[in-house]
């Protein structure tokens, strides 16, 4: 394909309740949407799942936007034969900018999957008609606050509670969540980077609450460091922001470093990355789910689509919209006995409502 017109726009859409993790707090959403249209006129649509600010990763929104003006759009735009699977290799030479590379490469693989009739689930390889939800719970203020934010989860269906720990706010929730729901509860948490070598003391106390697995608990560049603490704790260590592209996942799997594996396509480039990814820890027996970064239905659906894939074989972080949004930018996704269907449709499977995309544009 050759790309005709693309098109960037900043949304900003408020969050149902304040989202703590161990490197800030969130309170609303800035995505930035990106459009593609090819000169025979098919168009594909992603959203860039950078924050406003560079605490999650290096990335953020205003960042983003300037590097794909800037550097990505033109280099793609100069390109005849364009298609989502050469996208990585044009834009190899700027360095960095995952997140940025992603949503274009995810807004070219819809446009030329809308244009063949084909399903992200079916191009990805996907196994499932429907995946399981987890939910990510954020760091409150109280343990009762905790307590009944979890209770509403469950209520709702999640069948996996993944809370957010930080130094002095870990042993004591995970402890009252575990004793107040129960040993058979999916219970898993994640730290975000927020500890260091000198404290695996104090993660291995987690061990006697039998979770899933411990997720990224110190600095993503230490990955020896996360090989010696998973030698030292029971609890499986899992990788996010370490893992950015199949090599390091690679890597880590051999050094021990990670016995699971949280794949988010946009961390590590796009879904084509993504699936490599799925395919080096499948060979190596290694698990993988699909983390979210609060995506708003354009992502979310691609992201239910990866997470069909055969080795998912945990619940992701894929939940239904109203954990985030009041609005979605597409019709709500929504929870089916704690599962959440793949979008059988061409491309990513569902449409903006441009009313609404356009209600929330700054
Ligand atoms: O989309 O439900 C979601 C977010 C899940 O906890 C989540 N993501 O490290 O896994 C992670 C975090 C990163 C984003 S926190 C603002
Ligand atoms: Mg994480």
């Amino acid at each position: 394909m050759k790309l005709k017109e693309i098109e960037l726009r900043i949304i900003h859409l408020p969050l149902v309740r304040p989202f703590r993790t161990s490197f800030g707090t969130q309170t609303s959403r800035k995505v930035l949407m990106v459009k593609v249209t090819n000169e025979n006129g098919t168009f594909g649509w992603a959203e860039c799942v950078a924050m406003s600010e560079p605490l999650y990763s290096p990335e953020y929104v205003i960042g983003c936007l300037d590097l794909m003006k800037r550097f990505l759009i033109p280099a793609l735009k100069s390109k005849q034969d364009l298609t989502a699977e050469n996208v990585s290799t044009i834009l190899k030479p700027f360095l960095g900018g995952q997140m940025a590379k992603a949503a274009l490469e995810t807004a070219v693989l819809d446009a030329q999957l809308r244009a063949s009739g084909t399903s992200f689930a079916t191009y990805l390889g996907a196994t499932k008609t429907k995946v399981p939800a987890g939910v990510s719970v954020g760091i409150m203020d109280t343990l009762p606050e905790l307590m009944k934010t979890v209770e509403g989860y469950l209520a709702d269906g999640y069948l996996r509670i993944k809370l957010k720990i930080e130094p002095g706010w870990d042993y004591e929730p995970v402890k009252l969540v575990r004793e107040t729901f129960g040993p058979d509860l999916l219970l898993q948490v994640d730290a975000n980077t927020a500890y260091t070598r000198d404290d695996f003391d104090l993660l291995k106390r987690l061990d006697e609450f039998n979770l899933l697995l411990i997720e990224q608990p110190i600095e993503e560049e230490d990955i020896l460091g996360h090989a010696r603490l998973a030698e030292y704790i029971t609890t499986p260590v899992c990788l996010d922001e370490s893992i950015v592209s199949a090599g390091v996942a690679r890597d880590a799997i051999e050094i021990g470093a990670t016995s699971i594996i949280n794949i988010k396509p946009a961390r590590v480039g796009g879904y084509i990355e993504a699936v490599k990814i799925h395919n080096v820890a499948q060979a190596a027996g290694i698990p993988v789910w699909c983390g979210g970064l609060l995506e708003t239905g354009i992502g979310r659906a691609a992201n239910l689509a990866l997470a069909a894939l055969p080795n998912f074989t945990l619940p992701g972080d894929t939940s239904a919209s109203a954990r985030y949004f009041e609005t979605d930018t597409t019709e709500p996704f929504v929870l089916v006995d704690g599962h959440i269907d793949v979008p059988t449709g061409p491309g990513i499977g569902v449409d903006p409502i441009r009313e609404v995309v356009d209600r929330f544009t700054v």
